[in-house]
């Protein structure tokens, strides 16, 4: 089977499987700090995407947020980059807004992108080059907005850095409003899907934006670090990403005055997984 049919089709299957048990008890462990959580549904759920590509596709490799694929450091051959739970604490909280987020990589070419918004049973898929989809809905280009005009979405924890509230407040205060959704892989769909304008943030990992990253480029989206960069899939890095008027004013106005300061922060603390 085509290695997309075959991902679509997995991932309904693990989502499924999550709803069925949404009522259950979960095992809730906490990762680096007390809010950095895991329960045992994001690591049963990783093992059993997990087994399944390397059952259909034993060549294929697979890099996931809960521990498989520490040793991969080049993006040779097919390279899956797996959120099983993407948005834990919303899982853990809210039992809803959480997404299973998978982005396909063929020789570090993009292939294939998914991020399924498991408890409403959405599915933002995207091939490269072809078209991106919600469910059976082709996502429409995106159009240009200006920041006063657009919502955005970042989360409210910047604002309380004190280096980075001088970047991060005047967004805040131009936009005509900010979000804050708890998924950075819903983050990306929303973006492509046009709910709103533009997705910022200091640091995620490959598992956060693999998967919307393909799907968000392929309705026009930029996505970018911080410093106008593409994005290095194998490594952590800051996100902006936006239709392509707002993120070069984002870019251009309210983050590159600051790049000294950027590029210290990207060296000292983004670069590694
Ligand atoms: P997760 O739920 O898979 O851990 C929350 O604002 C978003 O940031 C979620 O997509 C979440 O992914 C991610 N996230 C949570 N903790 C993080 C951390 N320590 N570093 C980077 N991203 C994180
Ligand atoms: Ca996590
Ligand atoms: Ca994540
Ligand atoms: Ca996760």
């Amino acid at each position: 089977m085509e290695i997309y049919k075959f991902a679509y089709q997995i991932i309904q299957e693990a989502g499924q499987i999550i709803r069925d048990s949404i009522d259950d008890d979960i095992q809730i462990e906490t990762k680096s700090n007390p809010n950095d959580l895991v329960t045992n549904i994001d690591k049963e759920t990783e093992e059993r995407l997990f087994n399944q590509i390397k059952s259909t596709y034993p060549e294929h490799r697979i890099l996931g947020e809960e521990g498989h694929g520490t040793d991969i450091d080049n993006t040779e051959g097919v390279l899956w980059i797996v959120d099983p739970i993407d948005g834990t604490l919303n899982f853990v909280h809210q039992q809803e807004n959480f997404a299973i987020s998978i982005g396909i990589f063929i020789d570090g070419e993009k292939y294939a992108g998914f991020v399924y918004d498991v408890m409403n049973d959405k599915m933002y898929h995207a091939i490269a080059g072809k078209g991106a989809w919600l469910n059976n809905e082709q996502l429409k280009p995106l159009e240009d907005t200006d920041l006063k005009t657009s919502l955005i979405s970042t989360n409210p924890l910047w604002l309380t850095k004190e280096k980075l509230a001088k970047i991060y407040m005047p967004i805040v205060d131009q936009a005509r409003s900010t979000r804050a959704y708890g998924s950075a892989a819903l983050d990306f769909a929303n973006v492509a899907k046009g709910n709103t304008s533009a997705y910022l943030t200091m640091r995620l990992h490959p598992w956060d934006f693999a998967g919307g990253l393909i799907i968000a480029e392929e309705v026009g989206a930029v996505v970018t670090n911080q410093l106008g960069e593409q994005l290095n899939i194998l490594e952590a890095n800051s996100i902006l990403i936006g239709n392509k008027k707002i993120h070069q004013e984002l870019l251009n106005e309210y983050f590159l005055p600051y790049k000294t300061m950027l590029e210290q922060i990207h060296t000292e603390r983004f670069k590694g997984k």
